[in-house]
């Protein structure tokens, strides 16, 4: 088969809101009956076209939207996959208007046309007609109805299914064919003669009364495990009108004996679901037996995946456009100092230590971008020029070796606008933390590790943090516990946890900070002032609060940190 290239989808065409904002070319709205017509079309042509076609199978909205970034051209619904994937038997247990609205979320999430396997109709040529209306207003291209009798069962069940009367169907077909309110919908006769044991003369003699009322194609079905009864009707039919066949049970047979038969168009009939149906049972069994994930997260797509299928930037962009703007904090990053690590930070500094591959900035930076925070900007002093991470800028600290983390904070004053979170460079934490943080809607908040205290065994200079709570008498959700100081020599009675290195203020809190910074200067204090003292001042006249957590981040002051930071990731 040739697949073209997988289409070009425009999720905004997926969700009809192209029209006002994006604009056509030549400034008009783009309506649905406009897109409709479109699909209406393309199945008349890819069942009349002169070259062997392909319909695939597809049962909801993310199948369909499978099928189309595979390159088909058509989509085949099947009641079949419909059904079975409701849970339910290909014994027309779906009422028509369930499958209506299933055919719904397939249109809404391809622009493929869509070929609805129509069953018997749903009854007589009154139902048909009502069906058929409904399938124009919602943009399915086609129908394909069989000579059986409401309520049908599965063609590969049983045998000798009872068969319509000739003329009643031919009415079913006439009235579905009169009820089209697009010129171009297309409607399929399926002939049942073969499948259920009537003989290849029956078949034909159907085949030909049922183009005589109008259909627009035949599909000749069968359950034999060789293709050659439906390559003899083909011969025979020798193309009357297109035709259309499912090979399910002879699926050996090469796609090119179809070609040279001229068969029109060949549709897979069940495959998707058939293999996410194995694809389940797998994870199911795996899960089960090893009460792990372990094992089958490398074989599945990623979360990622379904919100990209399910078009989740389309989103992100038509919030852009109607959402008010909201503001985007701000990230600065102090990352100016070597940090010794034995001969590990001789030619970088050791916010470029390797983690895994990947260097701890970097880390930190796709932490910071996950978060939403588009600007970052990093501080660097100690062999500034190896800090050049294209999603950062650099703000340098050419005095570095003479001053401490508030002078680098303040080489960044001209930054300090707007909500604000400023972190050490050598941290790294799980993303919820951040995101606490910044859902926090106190003017300055410290995370703090909760479970980090003197009973640790104090193997260095910590940045010990004093709240007005301990961790262990706070609801974490509800309890507001206020910083009263940081410093690595706090008593031990004192200590409530240790500070992460990461705080945030509101736009008012990072005017409050430039304020401080201005007073540290002010009183000579500006090279020497660590951020422990920083924020320890500014707790003393204005609330800061502390947002306790439970581990899940790593500083890197040592090698064994940064074992640790390994194992973290
Ligand atoms: C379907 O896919 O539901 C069909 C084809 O009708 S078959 O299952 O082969 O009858
Ligand atoms: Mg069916």
């Amino acid at each position: 088969m040739n697949i073209p290239p997988p289409a070009q989808i425009d999720v905004h065409d997926r969700y009809g809101v192209n029209a006002a904002s994006a604009g056509q070319s030549d400034g008009s709205l783009q309506t649905t009956s406009a897109r409709v017509q479109t699909s209406f079309a393309a199945l008349r042509q890819l069942i009349q076209s002169p070259h062997l076609e392909f319909l695939m199978e597809a049962h909801n909205g993310l199948s369909a939207r499978i099928v189309e970034e595979a390159g088909f051209r058509g989509i085949w619904a099947s009641g079949l996959t419909i059904s079975t994937s409701l849970g339910l038997r290909d014994s027309n247990e779906a009422s028509w208007t369930q499958v209506l609205e299933i055919l719904e979320y397939m249109t809404d999430a391809t622009r493929l046309p869509i070929l609805v396997d129509g069953d018997t109709g749903h009854g007589n040529f009154n139902n048909v007609r009502r069906f058929v209306r409904k399938l124009c207003e919602r943009g399915v291209a086609g129908i394909c109805v069989e000579d059986k009798l409401f309520p049908k069962t599965n063609s590969f069940v049983g045998e000798r299914q009872p068969l319509a009367e000739i003329d009643e169907f031919c009415g079913r077909i006439k009235a579905g064919k009169d009820s089209q309110t697009d010129d171009d919908f297309v409607f399929v006769a399926r002939v049942e003669a073969l499948i259920s044991g009537r003989g290849m003369e029956e078949a034909l003699r159907r085949a030909e009364a049922y183009h005589a009322a109008g259909a627009d194609a035949i599909l000749i079905h069968s359950k034999q495990r060789t293709a050659s009864e439906v390559l003899s009707f083909a011969k025979e039919w020798a193309g009357r009108s297109p035709l259309i066949i499912v090979p399910t049970k002879y699926y050996a047979t090469p796609t090119d004996q179809f070609r040279e038969a001229k068969i029109s168009t060949v549709i897979w009939a069940n495959h998707l679901l058939r293999a996410a149906v194995s694809a389940m049972k797998q994870a199911a069994t795996n899960i089960g037996v090893n009460e792990t994930l372990v094992q089958i997260e490398d074989r599945i797509v990623p979360v990622d995946e379904l919100f990209r299928l399910s078009g989740n930037d389309e989103l992100d962009a038509a919030e852009r456009r109607y959402l008010p703007a909201k503001a985007i904090p701000q990230a600065i990053v102090l990352a100016a100092t070597r940090g010794e690590i034995l001969e590990l930070t001789e030619d970088r500094p050791k916010c470029l230590l390797d983690v895994r591959g990947v260097p701890l900035l970097s880390r930190l930076v796709s932490t910071l971008q996950d978060a939403g925070l588009s600007k970052i900007a990093v501080v660097r002093g100690y062999r500034k020029n190896s800090i050049d991470d294209p999603r950062i800028v650099t703000i340098d600290n050419d005095r570095y070796d003479q001053t401490d983390e508030v002078f680098s904070l303040a080489c960044a004053r001209s930054h300090l606008m707007g909500e604000t979170v400023v972190m050490y460079g050598d941290v790294l934490f799980r993303r919820y933390i951040l995101d606490a943080v910044l859902n926090c809607d106190a003017d300055i908040v410290v995370a703090v590790d909760g479970l980090s205290g003197p009973m640790h065994s104090i193997t260095r200079d910590r940045d010990y943090v004093a709240g007005d709570l301990p961790y262990i008498a706070t609801d974490l959700d509800d309890s507001f516990v206020s910083l009263k100081h940081i410093h690595s020599g706090l008593p031990h009675s004192q200590i409530t946890g240790e500070w992460i290195g990461l705080v945030r203020f509101s736009a008012i809190g990072a005017r409050w900070l430039c304020e401080e910074l201005d007073r540290v200067e002010d009183e000579g204090l500006l090279e020497e002032a660590d951020m422990p003292l920083l924020l320890s001042r500014m707790a003393k006249y204005r609330s800061v609060r502390v947002l306790y957590f439970a581990s899940d981040w790593v500083d890197v002051n040592t090698l064994v940190d940064l074992a640790d930071a390994r194992n973290f990731v």
